[in-house]
């Protein structure tokens, strides 16, 4: 921890204080005022990078929030710290490790050493096994152990080894070969096992066992339960090769498993887990989308990092995204963020948000270890458009809570259906667009008045407007596109977490619950048992141990 270059704690920051002055400056202005007091302010407040569009006008700021956010970012030593992230300082303090996910889309003649060691070429010898790995089982020269094509793929894996390959593959399903069928097993819950498994020919099937550690409970239990499948199915233990590879970090447990290391993918401490779907934890969606489809993918992201490591502060996509979230989180009272998919490819992409956002901001103390007086990490959340338009946009609109959201929209579908005259996409779209302008500019008691609404109904069909949004425009989901998309949000997580001077590349709040549950195991399925937790778990460990017909001695 010497190393830490301590940084006064944000409320001592002279900018950090002039925006708290501005936020009060700026009450009672409205976006309406705003955007008459400047014709040119959408143009002013727009950017682009890697291919996407974004328009950030419709914020509550003028051209003095921003340049007092932008300040308060160099500050903080932001060009700094992430030029220290892309060379690979172990900036992961708590773990005393480098946090290189960008090196995982560096292209092959580029040369990174860590400890001595190039690790762009580790990482293209990973990802040249992987496609060859992938084209075999596609083109059906992996077989399984009775020589039947593989067309089931069963990825087994939970929280970063799961949420990033799911999310992505949905998100380019059109990209995939409808030949396979591709599952995702995280949850401990039997159910997830058995509905992903009941109506597999499992002599089709390959799992893909994903654990960087390969020690989590979760996924070992349904990596044992697939692994005994396979033998009671084949009756043999020689099915396992054919059947099964392993993602890990941790050759030793593989193979204890019964994996061979010819079939185990490998990567590297410095890839967080949240971070991993780019590496060999993303086989699954590899083998769904190709190895071609893969390589745009990285691409994609690399754009972005190279878009983040080199454009002016003013123009950088997740720099702006970052400060804005920062605005409201700490100076208007915002405690959630939303992330609003016009697109139903990106179903899983608010789920895979929430964990990368989450996990790497959800801290209360600074790098250094001091506790924080000032808010950090926003809840993320969020639904595909147009879905929660007719669910919780309600509360967005008008309810009390400020809830500042990106809309995501994309000009082409991969699906160009038409209903009549009209084509489903720009239904879709025309949504997307009047959204923000409603959150935005709202509707006056006096617009309503003119409508001629009865007078009783007035207060309630008024919309205060002020709603902040973020507009993301992009051309296609393509691969490359999802790449751009998920490195904006990583670096924008970054950001904010230099901002806060958190370690966003830890996650200590996820190991109580592990060891407390470990406890708990033996204590439900116990003959008898002595319990010794506090009144409440005592009262709910002895009334399930009632409900399953177990005795009560305690
Ligand atoms: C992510 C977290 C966490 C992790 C899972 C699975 O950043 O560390 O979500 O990915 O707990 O861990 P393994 O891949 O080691 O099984």
């Amino acid at each position: 921890m010497a190393n830490i270059e301590a940084l006064p704690l944000l409320p001592q920051v002279a900018q950090y204080q002039a925006l708290a002055a501005e936020k009060a400056r700026l009450d009672g202005v409205s976006l309406r005022d705003l955007f008459a007091a400047d014709q040119g302010r959408a143009t002013k407040f727009s950017a682009s990078g890697a291919g996407i569009f974004l328009d950030y006008s419709k914020n509550l700021v003028d051209e003095r929030t921003m340049s007092l956010l932008f300040e308060l970012a160099r500050a903080r030593r932001l060009p700094e710290a992430r030029d220290a992230m892309f060379e690979g300082a172990k900036i992961n303090l708590t773990e005393g490790r480098s946090v290189l996910h960008t090196a995982l889309r560096l292209p092959k003649n580029k040369k990174l050493e860590v400890d001595g060691q190039d690790v762009v070429r580790d990482v293209h010898e990973v990802l040249e096994r992987m496609r060859i790995f992938a084209d075999k089982v596609r083109k059906g020269e992996h077989l399984g152990h009775t020589g039947k094509r593989i067309k089931n793929i069963v990825n087994i894996g939970i929280g970063g080894s799961d949420l990033g390959p799911l999310m992505a593959y949905e998100a380019l399903k059109s990209y995939s070969t409808r030949e396979f069928t591709v599952r995702f097993i995280s949850n401990v819950d039997g159910t997830d096992f058995a509905e992903n498994t009941r109506d597999l020919d499992i002599a089709e099937t390959l799992f893909i066992v994903c654990s960087k550690t390969f020690t989590t409970l979760e996924t070992l239990a349904n990596a044992r339960l697939a692994r005994e499948l396979v033998v009671s199915w084949f009756e043999s233990e020689d099915a396992v090769g054919k059947h099964f590879v392993a993602v890990s970090t941790n050759r030793d447990a593989v193979v204890k498993f019964g994996i061979q290391p010819e079939n185990m993918f490998g990567f590297w401490d410095w890839v967080g887990g949240r971070y991993s779907f780019e590496s060999a934890i993303g086989l699954s969606l590899m083998l769904a989308i190709g190895p071609d489809h893969f390589d745009e993918l990285l691409s994609g992201l690399h754009d972005m990092d190279e878009h983040f490591r080199t454009a002016p502060l003013e123009e950088n996509l997740p720099v702006i995204l970052a400060l804005l979230g920062l605005y409201y989180n700490n100076f208007h009272g915002a405690a959630s963020h939303a992330v609003l998919p016009y697109d139903q490819y990106l179903k899983r992409f608010p789920a895979y948000l929430q964990q990368l956002d989450m996990e790497s901001n959800g801290k209360r103390v600074t790098r250094g270890g001091q506790a924080v007086n000032y808010e950090t990490g926003p809840i993320i959340w969020g639904e595909p458009g147009t879905n929660g338009q007719h669910a919780f946009y309600q509360l967005i609109h008008q309810g009390t809570k400020l809830v500042p959201a990106d809309f995501i929209g994309f000009a082409r579908s991969h699906n160009p259906l038409s209903d009549g005259d009209t084509t489903m996409h720009d239904l879709l779209m025309a949504n997307y667009f009047a959204q923000t302008e409603a959150l935005a500019f709202g509707k006056t008691e006096e617009e309503v008045k003119a409508e001629g609404t009865r007078a009783d109904l007035v207060p309630h069909r008024v919309f205060p407007g002020n709603r902040p949004t973020n507009s993301l425009l992009m051309e296609r989901l393509t691969p490359h596109a999802l790449g751009a998309l998920v490195a904006l949000y990583e670096h924008k997580v970054f950001v904010q977490g230099v901002l806060w001077d958190v370690n966003s590349f830890d996650q200590w709040g996820v190991e109580l619950g592990k060891v407390l549950a470990g406890r708990i195991v033996p204590e439900l399925s116990a003959k008898s048992v002595d319990l010794k937790h506090d009144g409440s778990t005592n009262l709910l460990i002895q009334r399930y141990r009632k409900l399953r017909g177990l005795s009560d001695e305690s």
